[in-house]
């Protein structure tokens, strides 16, 4: 049976201001896997909601968004990332902010290509993501920093909510000047500082946005590949989507595993989505 499309997506695409496709790919995954389900589950839990947003007012049956469905399951990294680049160039070609549901974070680079260099990106993430290659993979899920950065410039990538990074990840950062804003920053600050100063960072005015779940904490979005405690909370993300709304170009949501899940990381997930279309159509006028 196929997956049914995201609740309220029911545009045509040539209508569309939106694009909303699937990208079931896990393959680099390193601890718990199956986030390859994540894109049949986030849409599943998104009937859950209202079409109308008592918060903003508006109903997300008025936002013309459109479903494409999902990518092929592809092989190798380097098959996903050629499938993933051609499929939102075509959505961004088109005039359409390309709204993509992972699957893994080694997606978000695939997606960032599909961009000019002058966007800039704006990251939530516990990890730094910022290895040259893990475990022999240059795209793994653990380079998604690195690889974005190849593309736009080390300069123009921004990652919130970070609380881990390897050795060597500390090292590069330092030689190459990636800037990131730790989890534990945020907390002390507030999410709307924290975003302030990504935003001056990056120097960009159109801004993709990368969510990882597991910046937000295990305890709101328990089902993760890798989960790291002192996360964001699900109120700061909103928070954060709703200021960065009028610069965004387009978006990813990745490493949901259902698996692990009681519904709560799924319903979440769909939840910042549908927070994500109405901010943009906000933003839009
Ligand atoms: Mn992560």
């Amino acid at each position: 049976m196929a997956a049914p499309r995201f609740a309220d997506a029911v545009a045509k695409y040539d209508a569309a201001r939106i694009a909303l496709f699937g990208v079931p790919y896990d393959r680099t995954c390193s601890f718990r896997g199956g986030s390859r389900f994540a894109p049949r589950a986030i849409r599943e839990a998104s009937y859950n909601f209202e079409t109308f947003m008592m918060d903003h007012q508006r109903d997300l049956l008025e936002v013309p968004v459109a479903d494409l469905g999902d990518t092929p399951a592809f092989g190798p990294t380097t098959e996903m990332v050629g499938g993933v680049t051609k499929m939102a160039s075509e959505v961004v070609g088109a005039g359409k902010i390309p709204i993509v549901i992972g699957g893994e974070h080694s997606l978000a680079p695939a997606v960032v290509r599909a961009f000019p260099k002058d966007v800039g990106v704006i990251g939530i993430d516990a990890h730094l993501d910022f290895r040259e290659s893990y475990l022999d993979d240059p795209w793994s899920h653990a380079c998604s920093a690195r690889r974005i950065a190849d593309h736009i410039g080390v300069e123009h990538v921004v990652y919130l909510g970070v609380r881990s990074y390897s050795r060597e990840e500390r090292e590069d950062l330092e030689r190459l000047g990636l800037t990131y804003v730790s989890v534990f920053d945020i907390h002390e600050r507030g999410i709307a500082a924290g975003a302030e100063r990504a935003l001056k960072e990056v120097d960009r005015d159109r801004i993709y946005l990368t969510v990882d779940m597991d910046g937000i904490d295990p305890s709101y979005a328990p089902a993760v590949g890798n989960p790291e405690p002192f996360g964001l909370s699900p109120l700061q993300v909103k928070k954060l989507i709703g200021i960065l709304a009028p610069h965004l170009v387009g978006m990813d949501l990745n490493e949901v595993s259902p698996a692990w899940d009681f519904g709560q990381t799924a319903l979440l997930a769909a939840r910042l989505i549908r927070e994500a279309i109405v901010a943009i159509d906000e933003a839009r006028g």
